[in-house]
């Protein structure tokens, strides 16, 4: 450790904490009330395996080429611009039910580009434009995938836990991932450093991902190997090896991880660790940093760090806190450098134990998320050779879900500066409370975040 990094060491003593919560009672939102270090949990591991064949998408030209859509100035009549069409010999004209457009079939050896410009030099036209495709969007073939990432992708239906634990879930409350993905699965040269309690780097969901052994503030040395779990999880939601036949899919299907040590092996750290992590981890290649932890205190040197970070140019994101209180911890209340995150659920309901207050800046699933876990975590937990993967409920899986998402921004955008990009993040989100809480709130911030449309380009104006 260096001097300047000594000196932060001695200087904040306050106990940081991860922010994990047990589902031993099958009632998360009850059991998660009370923020305690991590300790061997009760978690659930998946009670069974659903192999899907992933889709198989062709790659097809993005439009259909044998039409186009036209739609006429508002003072055009229907009589006149059905007569305008047939003027133009095309093979078929159909208007669209009730919507004043008109889908025209193109001529023979006649390209769309073609027709398109053509109808466009009559001043009667308003609008001519292709007939896009819709496509499937795209769906990983992580075998968990489809059957528990609600937060990824919810069709509705039942999350089949165990016996005594199956929610029934509401289509479309989820992050919109497979559309994003679909435009944007990231770079392997965005970084997001996970500040936890290590990373399991040869987890089959994270090998590969990992961008080296990084630091470990808690031990001081060069190997942030997880001996809790936590780090794991949180890894694993923001970035797991996606698409490669095991487990999850991360959010940032191709973003690497830099894993930072900063509790020790009870999941306990202090400030010093952390703001030693902050400051290496923005100097070792980090574009965001996910901080699933966080302390009561308010404090100048952590601010300083994360001030330090965001400067450089790094997304900080951090959880709000479990405690259910208008209380969101540090550094998640630090407004103008985290990004604070609150957990919603499989319904889009905030969370009972998520913390709020006006620092929140937006939701993100965070009620029996699914992630991996280091294997001998899970023959503890579970017995021997049990998946290594459980489900966890705590503001800790809602940030990883934003991390994930800033880094795909990340790739997409590498000019963007990072007040925009954490603008993007928050002006695009969903206002899922707007029924009771309408526009920005205390509980949701700007509300569930909404890859699709932080990411996707808009095709029709
Ligand atoms: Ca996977
Ligand atoms: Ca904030
Ligand atoms: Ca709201």
């Amino acid at each position: 450790m260096s001097m300047p990094a000594r000196r932060f060491a001695r200087a904040a003593a306050a106990v940081l904490v991860i922010l994990w919560a047990s589902l031993g009672s099958g009632d998360a939102n009850v059991s998660s009330r009370v923020r305690r270090p991590v300790r061997v949990s009760s978690l659930r591991a998946p009670r069974r395996l659903h192999v899907q064949q992933a889709m198989v998408r062709a790659r097809r030209r993005g439009y259909a080429t044998d039409r186009v859509l036209v739609r006429f100035r508002p003072e055009v009549d229907d009589a006149y611009a059905e007569g305008l069409l047939r003027s133009y010999g095309f093979p078929a004209v159909r208007r669209l039910s009730g919507i004043g457009i008109y889908s025209v079939r193109t001529a023979p050896r006649v390209t769309v580009a073609e027709t398109l410009a053509l109808l466009r030099r009559n001043p009667d036209i308003a609008l001519a434009r292709p007939d896009y495709r819709v496509r499937l969007a795209e769906i990983p073939n992580d075998p968990y995938f489809l059957n528990y990432q609600y937060a990824l992708r919810n069709n509705g239906g039942i999350l089949d836990i165990s016996p005594d634990n199956r929610p029934q879930m509401t289509a479309g409350a989820d992050i919109k991932a497979t559309a994003a993905w679909d435009v944007a699965k990231g770079d392997a040269d965005t970084i997001i450093a996970i500040l936890d309690t290590g990373v399991d780097m040869t987890h089959p969901d994270l090998v590969g991902k990992i961008v080296s052994t990084g630091r470990d503030f808690a031990n001081d040395d060069n190997d942030a190997t997880d001996d809790v779990w936590h780090g794991t999880h949180v890894a694993g939601v923001a970035a797991a090896n996606t698409n490669n036949g095991v487990g999850i899919a991360g959010v940032a299907w191709n973003c690497r991880i830099l894993p930072v040590k900063v509790t020790d092996a009870t999941g306990e750290g202090f400030y010093s660790w952390i703001i030693e992590g902050i400051r290496w981890a923005a100097d070792n290649g980090a574009d965001v940093i996910n901080l699933s932890l966080g302390g009561d205190a308010d404090d100048p040197f952590l601010k300083e760090a994360c001030q330090y970070a965001h400067d450089k140019g790094v997304v900080i994101v951090a959880s709000a806190g479990n405690d259910g209180l208008q209380r969101v911890l540090f550094p998640a209340a630090y407004d103008d450098y985290v990004l604070a995150a609150a957990a919603s659920d499989y319904n889009d309901d905030i969370a009972d134990f998520s913390n709020f207050g006006p620092e929140i800046d937006v939701a993100a699933p965070g009620v029996l998320v699914l992630g991996p876990v280091p294997q001998f975590y899970a023959d503890a937990a579970f017995g021997p050779g049990a998946p290594p993967y459980v489900f966890a409920s705590g503001t800790s899986s809602a940030a990883p879900h934003v991390s994930g998402m800033a880094a795909l921004i990340r790739s997409a955008k590498p000019d963007l500066s990072v007040d925009d990009l954490m603008k993007v993040i928050r002006y695009t989100a969903d206002d899922v409370n707007r029924a009771e809480l309408p526009g920005r709130d205390d509980h949701a911030g700007y509300g569930r975040i909404n890859m699709a449309r932080a990411l996707v380009p808009t095709i029709l104006r």
